[in-house]
């Protein structure tokens, strides 16, 4: 394997901070902000969060609460929102209660609650059409489809990937992803030749050769999402595999990088080197058993997983490795995609040489879907294929948020809060040693860990309660995912916030 001749300190921990210092946009620095940090970008935005509530969640959500545990399983409800309230990053829950929301509908929301521009599209008689006459849209697009896709997802294409299939949320991208993945393997191991008879009538009774034994390589603390093919995958956390039946996939170490990087450099290239390796022997093991690895799948930064990133090396090396041994490099940017790490797709950050062979997408991008070369588009119709494919009226949105995200400059925004929180939460570090540690990040993706998981559920109680909605990840992290308008003052209510909370433990 070639020697990873790694600088994991420039590319990760401080990346907001020199992306910051090089648009000479740090608060520090004392020059005038070049982007928006001091002029709101969302108008009659809450100044400030308010708690009305000795509890969140308050009585009127319990009520709630109550009542919808009746009719299901109601366990992973937080709290009641009162979404007519709810504005920009500010959410508005049934008790009244504003909170800053800086977990976002777990990453999902581009442009916070009820964007003026978004809202607009509804005064649009033309566009109210496509949000009620939703099309079975791999038979039946409209008229405008063509124009709405080169809108919105050709046109923040990953460079290098020229086709996108749209889905309606990220693990059914993911299952369709994989499943592009192997009929791609298929027909290169085939060749030219049409299906065998015996292919046919295999696949008909589960068996091979009709239903090959592939496999597809994850990363241990991955997180892909819960249906089965993706689930095989998944390995943040045992409540979401158990009893579910599963597949024989391999999945490797993903690294585990010692914070600061910049005093570990060292043991973190190790730690590369030996999870690549890992990564490799696991794909020759499987290939010899009889079940090819026909894809890697791999998340940019591991989210669900507790925010573990890995340095661009890791990242190009892994993709070489897919090369040599003929598998597919699927990144899940379902989490990372569509800005909070300050470019549009966090695979950005790693110079590949060339495009990674699948990207699929989600949350932020309003609509599911996955980019791919050519090459894996199957040559028959109907086999990457179901109802609704997606939805016109979540494209008609994201054509809006794109443009929203340009006319505003919000990636230069989120780099540039990005650099307030990321320096506030060092400071914090800093004071606080024996409470949070291990502050790491790209844009606005920012997490840091408490020093054990009771600290870290204490550090997201005690930040509701001073008005703050963040959420957790892995076992010990507070994650980072505030919209793309999330601006400077709002980081600094945060940082004021989690200082309180911290001097209090
Ligand atoms: O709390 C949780 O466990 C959740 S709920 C949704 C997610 C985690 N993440 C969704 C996700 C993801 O983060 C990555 C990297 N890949 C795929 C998925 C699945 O997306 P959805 O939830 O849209 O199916």
């Amino acid at each position: 394997m070639r020697v990873l001749s790694s600088n994991l300190v420039s590319h990760l921990k401080n990346h907001t901070l020199r992306s910051a210092v090089v648009t000479g946009s740090v608060r520090s620095q004392q020059t005038e902000p070049k982007v928006t940090s001091s002029r709101p970008l969302i108008a009659n935005e809450p100044e400030s969060p308010k708690i009305l509530t000795n509890t969140i969640p308050g009585p009127v959500s319990i009520q709630k609460l109550h009542q919808l545990s009746q009719i299901q399983e109601s366990g992973a409800v937080q709290l009641f929102v009162d979404y007519d309230r709810s504005l920009g990053n500010y959410l508005v829950d049934v008790d009244g209660n504003i909170l800053l929301d800086v977990y976002t509908q777990i990453s999902s929301l581009p442009l916070g609650y009820s964007h003026p521009d978004l809202l607009k599209l509804l005064d649009n008689p033309q566009n109210i059409k496509a949000f009620i006459n939703r099309p079975a849209l791999g038979s039946f697009p409209g008229t405008d489809w063509i124009n709405r896709l080169n809108n919105s997802l050709i046109q923040i294409a990953p460079k290098g990937l020229s086709n996108v299939c749209t889905m309606a949320c990220g693990s059914c991208s993911n299952e369709n992803a994989y499943k592009a993945i192997y009929i791609w393997y298929r027909n290169k191991e085939r060749g030219t030749t049409d299906f065998t008879q015996e292919e046919l009538d295999s696949c008909m009774i589960n068996q091979a050769p009709g239903c090959p034994s592939y496999s597809l390589l994850s990363f241990q603390g991955a997180f892909h999402g819960r249906t089965m093919g993706c689930l095989a995958t998944t390995h943040s956390k045992s409540i979401h595999k158990i009893d579910i039946p599963s597949l024989d996939w391999p999945f490797a170490r993903f690294p585990q990088y010692l914070y600061p990087l910049e005093e570990h450099q060292r043991e973190n290239q190790e730690e590369d080197k030996k999870c690549l390796e890992e990564a490799e022997d696991l794909i020759h093991k499987y290939n010899k058993m009889g079940k090819p690895v026909a894809g890697i799948v791999v998340e940019p930064i591991q989210a669900e997983g507790g925010d573990n990133h890995a340095s661009p090396e890791f990242f190009r090396e892994l993709q070489q490795i897919a090369k040599r041994t003929g598998a597919a490099l699927l990144i899940d940017e379902v989490q990372t995609g569509g800005g909070p790490t300050g470019k549009i797709w966090c695979h950005e950050h790693f110079d590949f040489p060339e495009a990674p062979d699948i990207v699929t997408f989600s949350k932020k991008m309003m609509t599911g879907g996955y980019y791919l070369k050519e090459e894996f588009r199957p040559r028959q119709a109907y086999r990457i294929y179901n109802t609704w494919m997606g939805d016109p009226s979540k494209i008609i949105m994201l054509e809006e948020v794109i443009q929203v995200i340009n006319r505003d400059r919000l990636l230069e925004n989120v780099k540039e809060t990005g650099a307030v929180l990321m320096k506030g939460i060092q400071g914090l570090e800093q004071r606080f040693p024996g409470h949070i540690n291990s502050v790491r990040g790209r844009g606005t993706f920012i997490a840091f860990n408490g020093s054990d998981a009771a600290k870290r559920d204490s550090i997201i109680s005690k930040l509701k309660l001073l008005g703050i909605h963040a959420g957790g990840c892995g076992t010990q992290t507070v994650r980072m995912r505030p919209a793309l308008i999330f601006q400077p003052h709002h980081a600094h209510i945060f940082l004021d916030k989690l200082e309180t909370t911290l001097s209090g433990m």
